[in-house]
């Protein structure tokens, strides 16, 4: 368009202005612009001829549920009529318009950030791309192939378990998997486990806490980029020095058409510039580093040991005519994973800032089956609830995803460390060409997307294979069923992705964090698990061994121990009605996956407690159960610190609503579990121990700095006489444990055990921590009727609920269906004591005081 016409019917006070802004224009640079490709997408099933209306990011599954094409997956049995989901091949499109001076770029590119899983991608009818690992970003040049006006993009989504067959037939042997992946539920034909063939979430395929749905669909964003000489494609700061000065360097990666341009960078902190310089830039695709420090460096601390300061470090890039910015929120924080040899074998600790630090916290599965379900709120609740309940650290276990950027931010935010592992889990995985690059590519690609995060302690390559090829027999049966051979083959695989290909990228990537090859790092059973490395002890639940067994298998560190508990009633109302409310029901049976489930809790169950009276009182002492049995486990490990320096319960969340060893059930209710583990956690807590002769009172300091006060013990009978009474003063240093009182047992001889109970109870002053002691296994206890009242009142958003006890009030439980938690729940009240709890009002038509309902354990049997 010529300016002059216009420029001729201006005044004389339009004209210079008009000018002005025209140079202004010129001399602005051009930045790239992002275009997310979500709306008018449509999705069909390949053998259909009509489309329907899909979501992206979403799967197959939730798009026939919103258009009322399947029912609830996890409502009842349903889960077994859409077993033909996962068979079919499925198609989704969508069209964007473009303008003339949008597809004038230089450079423009569609980034596939999650295809789940084998598409096949076309644009305006030629084929793209094809792709095979859902945990893979792919980027795609398409200059050529866009045009003005309508595009029209197309990707077409292969059966998942079709082409695992494909894959398994051409395998002469049967690659070990373990009996996660349901291929009977699934309906696969001769049962084939076909799950390792594909890069793609294993507990899609089945778990034994998941239900079988595999998944299908554009799973994570699709965008458009464009721009035009060059584009910043990635920010790695990485923290050189940490001392009274702070050295950084920030390595950008850039990509350039131009041919070599002198350019600018400009490094910012919190908006501050620091560094200001000419560089050469060149085509191609390269790195420039630079270097900038930060005096007197605040540093960023896990959660309960100080803040979380992050710095936002920006980098702007102006070349001759275009422009570009990035940044990146990054703590300062020394991390060191210690394993070195002692005089048990060989520690396992994690020091932060120089101190070391015990490690509290839970394995982390993904939030749903339905992966892009998961919103923020979502993630939040998770991530605030290990904050609340004191924990420092979650693992993001290999048979899930690598997290959502969104998980992490709020990992960096709140201080919880995260053990991160690679995604592999239970099986052995094919070593063929073509896969060990497909798993070099997808660790690289989320090695650098997470690898600024403050709050990623280390780099595991998988959970449980290194076990299951040692302990589980595979080895063995692979050799009795093939030859030496095969089973070469198969191990050769295991050795050459994690003892080659992902110690090599994290390496490369990621060299200052510290890579594990698997967890457990030994096999079990193998003297070294107790004394080198990191271990799971599953001899409670699996080998059906005493909780008090915690005491006597102590690792180095304890990265998954658990116990089930059943879903809360108003969880099982939602996926089950009433006729279902037997946990032998066909329902409640499909909703508990794991093989020794139901007679596991029952076992255990009947060891500590008397036989629960109905359904209702079957899940809630389940959640007792549970609490109480992990509840020992954690405080054994404190109290070992000297020995064992991590307690990661499995498992903190669910992806459906299911009996499992979470302590959040799906719709994020809080089990007896998860108040247990606040408690637990406590950075200073008591603990009270028991042997033939003694009772020890424990505490356990996490606190960096000492602690001093007063110590009490009392024996109290269930209306409140105090029969007996111990004091005493004690110092405990920080970040440590001590033995702080000790009594001999013969003092309570006099006194009934099955109707007194010990309180102990520490007082610096300014805080007071307790805890509560039986002497008798629960279901012994004479309890009496406790005579226990409440009322409610209601105040700004809230609902409070006032207790009052006459006599020993055993395991309060408040039940109520709102979907908020109460801010405290199942605990003991002491005869004649008080308490308030509150919970939010959370927007529904509920009537609360109606529906409240408050169990004590003496109202069960
Ligand atoms: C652990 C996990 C999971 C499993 C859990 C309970 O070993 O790694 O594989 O769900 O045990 O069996």
């Amino acid at each position: 368009m010529c300016i002059f016409p216009l420029m001729k019917k201006l005044n004389f006070i339009q004209k210079p202005l008009y000018l002005l802004v025209l140079i202004l224009v010129g001399c602005a640079k051009k930045t790239p612009s992002e275009m997310v490709l979500k709306d008018n997408w449509e999705f069909r099933n390949t053998a259909d001829t009509s489309w329907l209306k899909a979501q992206v990011p979403g799967t197959v599954h939730t798009d026939l549920l919103d258009n009322n094409k399947i029912k609830d997956p996890f409502f009842r049995l349903n889960e077994r009529e859409l077993q033909w989901v996962d068979k079919a091949d499925w198609e989704y499109q969508t069209t964007f318009d473009l303008t003339e001076e949008e597809t004038e770029r230089d450079y423009m590119a569609l980034t596939f950030r999650g295809l789940d899983t084998y598409a096949d991608v076309y644009l305006n009818g030629t084929l793209l791309l094809q792709t095979d690992n859902m945990f893979r970003t792919y980027e795609v040049s398409v200059k050529q192939k866009i045009k003005v006006g309508q595009n029209r993009l197309r990707v077409v989504l292969a059966s998942p378990i079709k082409k695992g067959i494909e894959k398994y037939d051409k395998v002469p042997y049967v690659i070990p998997v373990s009996d996660n992946d349901l291929a009977a539920l699934g309906q696969v034909p001769e049962n084939k486990k076909v799950s390792v063939y594909t890069r793609k979430a294993g507990y899609h395929f089945g778990w034994d806490w998941g239900p079988r749905l595999v998944t299908s669909g554009i799973w994570r964003p699709v965008t458009l980029k464009s721009w035009d000489d060059f584009v910043i494609k990635d920010l790695f700061v990485q923290q050189e020095v940490l001392d009274t000065v702070a050295k950084l360097k920030a390595h950008l990666e850039l990509t350039a058409l131009v041919a070599e341009e002198k350019a600018d960078v400009e490094v910012t902190i919190d908006d501050i510039t620091v560094l200001e310089e000419e560089f050469l830039m060149r085509k191609g695709t390269h790195q420039y580093d630079f270097s900038f420090k930060i005096a007197d460096p605040e540093l960023w601390w896990p959660n309960g040991l100080g803040n979380q300061k992050l710095y936002t470090i920006g980098v702007k890039i102006k070349g001759r005519k275009s422009q570009d910015t990035i940044s990146k929120k990054v703590g300062l924080r020394t991390i060191e994973l210690v394993t070195e040899k002692d005089s048990i074998g060989s520690s396992f600790f994690f020091k932060v800032n120089g101190h070391p630090i015990f490690m509290k916290g839970a394995n982390y599965i993904p939030n749903d089956v339905f992966l892009p379900r998961v919103d923020k709120k979502d993630y939040e609740n998770v991530i605030n609830a290990a904050v609340e309940t004191n924990m420092n650290m979650l693992r993001v276990w290999g048979g899930g995803i690598y997290e959502d950027d969104y998980f992490y931010e709020l990992c960096d935010e709140k201080g919880i460390l995260v053990w991160q592992d690679f995604m592999f889990a239970c099986a052995m995985f094919p070593g063929d060409t073509d896969f060990l690059n497909n798993i070099r590519e997808e660790a690289i690609d989320n090695v650098k997307r997470l690898r600024n995060h403050p709050s990623i302690a280390l780099w595991c390559g998988n959970n449980e294979i290194l076990s299951a090829w040692k302990n589980w027999g595979w080895e063995d049966e692979m050799k009795k069923t093939y030859g030496e051979a095969p089973a070469q083959e198969v191990y050769q695989a295991y050795q050459n992705i994690f003892h080659k290909i992902l110690p090599e990228v994290v390496n490369a990537y990621d060299a200052d964090r510290r890579y594990w090859a698997s967890s457990p790092s030994t096999a079990l059973g193998e003297p070294e698990s107790l004394t080198d490395g990191d271990r799971h002890y599953w001899g409670v639940w699996w080998g059906k061994e005493p909780f008090s067994n915690f005491e006597k298998e102590m690792p180095r560190f304890m990265s998954e121990f658990g116990f089930q508990s059943f879903p809360e009633l108003s969880t099982v109302e939602k996926y089950a009605i009433p006729e279902d409310y037997d946990i032998y029901s066909e329902v409640m049976k499909s909703h508990q996956r794991s093989s020794i489930g139901n007679e596991t809790i029952e076992e255990y169950m009947l060891r500590h407690y008397k036989k629960p009276k109905n359904f209702e009182s079957y899940l809630y002492l389940s959640h007792l159960l549970q609490a109480y049995g992990i509840g020992e486990g954690i405080a054994a490990h404190r109290r070992n610190r000297e020995r064992c320096m991590g307690s990661l319960y499995w498992q903190i969340n669910d992806c459906w609503p299911v009996a499992s060893w979470s302590s959040i059930d799906y719709y994020g209710k809080w089990k007896a579990l998860h108040y247990t583990i606040k408690r637990a956690f406590e950075p200073l807590a008591l603990s009270i121990t028991k042997n033939t002769d003694a009772i020890n009172v424990v505490v356990l300091n996490d606190h960096l700095e000492a602690v001093s006060g007063k110590m009490t013990l009392q024996l109290l009978d269930f209306s409140g006489t105090v029969l007996e009474s111990w004091e005493e003063t004690i110092t405990v240093d920080g970040n440590s444990t001590k033995d702080a009182l000790a009594i001999d047992k013969v003092q309570l001889n006099s006194h009934d055990e099955k109707a007194t109970l010990l309180h102990a109870s520490f007082s610096n002053g300014t805080t007071t921590v307790e805890n509560i002691s039986y002497r008798v296994p629960f279901k012994e206890l004479v309890l009496p009727s406790s005579g226990l009242t409440h009322s409610i009142t209601e105040k700004e958003g809230r609902y409070e609920v006032h207790l009052k006890t006459e006599k020993l009030a055993k395991d309060v439980y408040l039940a109520s269906r709102s979907t908020n938690n109460f801010s405290d729940n199942y605990f003991d009240l002491l005869p004649g004591q008080k308490k308030t709890v509150f919970i939010l009002k959370d927007g529904s038509d509920l009537n609360f005081a109606e529906d409240l309902k408050v169990l004590t354990l003496d109202t069960t049997y």
